[in-house]
């Protein structure tokens, strides 16, 4: 994609692979964990959307945090640039290397450390796949704070890294409230051990959160330590249609009121979303009659109590149809249904990657003014493609997403820095919960004053003074050290 190449040169500071430099890893790491293999590269090098595309020749599987420590001391003397990557889900290509950055995946480091069944705090590597998680604490009977449409690939210390917002973010707060602790890798091979396991600790700053939501540009996250609630035994799903938007907004305050403490997730799709999944999706069908509705939500409650649960949410309901806010519902009646309506929901990347050519736009913004954008830019781009809004409705996060037969110079000029400017009219963020990467590293002031990201650049220097850990991203490129 040519306008990744037009923004960004290859600094010159860092050096590039020697065999010296392959002996040593292998040394440390044993030949099988250093991977030349020109087919494993293709897709460590390429992102989940194949829009972002980097050359890197090596990619690093440690085992051990001695082993990041290692590596990455080494690349620091060596100035060899390196890119952590998890599952490789990031949406805003900071998972990939932009030229040839080496790439250090934990994926091997995948073991759970402790689990504390009193107070629901799990401790584990890095590398776990956040589904191994919830398959494991389910035996225990508790869950992860956190569920995203990636859990089958994505990783507990990508999630850290990246601030992973999620589906019951509404109901379970950010990562910034959730991990407890962790353990990092910074440029120099230091090992910082911030690993507690204390739900109040005011010892002086909590850096543990400088490496939550940082993208793997101030060091490897090794090992988390996470607080998971239990889990409790009724959970029941609705599918609801809505004639517009003003009505899925009543919808939301009604629920925060009504349900209160069993709300565990409020999630939004408009209609295009829709037909997007039923065009694109094998087996996937509109549980609701089929009708002309605009709006889509799916509401969660979990709780303790089968009866009382029910009845509240039925009687929630009722009202809603009663007031006019609902058009047409349909309540789950078990496990299977409720998580077909779930597959709808978190369908929706993936209809859109086979819909053709993706912009997204990942945007925080108020509420009542959200869906206008979605209008406006619908109205921008006219018929030359189509324009979608779905996201998480109950955290104020909109997923903005522009699907193309393919990408086209012409389109993104229509779209940013439109985009760009609205959210930061209306004090929004440009990223609620995907992050920057490179995506909108040079993007970063439309959401952080100047002093914020001189701030920002103060610490990365200091954490990273050479800038090898996962240049081009995150920071724009004005303040960065990395060239
Ligand atoms: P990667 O994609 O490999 O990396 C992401 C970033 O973290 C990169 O900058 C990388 O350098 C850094 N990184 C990875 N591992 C480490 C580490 N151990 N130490 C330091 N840095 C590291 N995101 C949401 O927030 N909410 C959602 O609901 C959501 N749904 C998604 C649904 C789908 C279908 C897909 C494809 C993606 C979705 N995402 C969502 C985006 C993505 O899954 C998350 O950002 C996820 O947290 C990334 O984890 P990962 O292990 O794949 O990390
Ligand atoms: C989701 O909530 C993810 O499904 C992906 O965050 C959002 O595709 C997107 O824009
Ligand atoms: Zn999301």
């Amino acid at each position: 994609f040519g306008f990744l190449a037009k923004e960004v040169k290859r600094s010159p500071l860092f050096s590039t692979l020697s065999a010296d430099d392959i002996s040593y890893f292998k040394r440390i790491l044993g030949e099988k964990n250093v991977i030349m293999d020109e087919d494993r590269l293709v897709t460590a090098n390429t992102d989940w959307m194949g829009k972002y595309k980097g050359s890197s020749k090596l990619l690093l599987q440690p085992s051990s945090t001695k082993e990041v420590s290692q590596i990455l001391k080494y690349c620091n003397s060596r100035r060899l640039a390196v890119v952590p990557q998890g599952g490789n889900t990031g949406l805003v290509g900071g998972s990939v290397p932009v030229f040839d950055e080496v790439i250090v995946n934990v994926g091997l480091m995948n073991n759970i450390i402790a689990f504390d069944k009193v107070s629901g705090i799990l401790v584990c590597e890095a590398g776990c796949i956040l589904e191994n998680l919830v398959s494991f604490l389910d035996n225990q009977g508790f869950i992860m704070p956190l569920d995203l449409g990636a859990k089958g690939s994505c990783q507990i210390g990508g999630n850290v890294s990246t601030n992973a917002g999620g589906l019951r973010l509404v109901r379970y707060g950010s990562l910034h409230g959730s991990v407890l602790g962790l353990e990092a890798v910074l440029a120099n091979g230091e090992v910082l051990d911030m690993l507690g396991t204390l739900r109040k600790d005011n010892t002086g700053y909590d850096l543990k959160h400088l490496f939550i939501g940082s993208e793997g540009s101030l060091g490897i996250v090794t090992k988390v330590s996470i607080l998971t609630p239990p889990k409790l035994s009724s959970v029941n799903v609705a599918f609801l249609a809505c004639r517009d938007y003003s009505s899925c907004q009543k919808l939301l305050q009604e629920a925060k009121r009504r349900l209160g403490e069993i709300l565990s997730a409020f999630e939004f799709l408009d209609e295009e979303s829709l037909n997007l999944v039923l065009n694109h999706l094998e087996g996937v069908r509109n549980p609701l009659p089929p009708s002309m509705h605009k709006f889509y939500v799916l509401i969660e409650t979990t709780g303790s109590d089968e009866s009382n649960d029910k009845e509240k949410l039925e009687a929630f309901l009722l009202h809603s149809m009663e007031i006019g806010l609902i058009s047409d519902g349909v309540l789950a009646q078990d496990i299977n249904q409720a998580s077909s309506f779930w597959h709808i929901r978190e369908g929706v990347p993936e209809a859109l990657m086979k819909a053709g050519a993706v912009y997204k736009y990942d945007l925080s913004l108020p509420v009542q003014k959200m869906y206008d954008l979605v209008e406006e830019l619908r109205i921008a781009l006219g018929h030359s493609a189509k324009v979608i809004g779905y996201g998480h409705l109950g955290d104020g996060n909109l997923h903005l997403n522009v699907s193309a037969p393919q990408y086209d110079d012409m389109i993104l000029a229509k779209i940013e820095p439109y985009v760009y400017e609205w959210t930061s009219k209306h004090h929004g963020s440009i990223s609620a919960e995907h992050g920057l990467g490179l995506m909108k590293a040079n993007k970063i002031f439309y959401s952080k004053s100047a002093e914020t990201v001189q701030v920002m650049a103060s610490i990365k220097k200091l954490l990273d003074p050479n800038g090898i850990l996962n240049p081009y991203k995150v920071l724009p490129h004005c303040v960065s050290s990395d060239g």
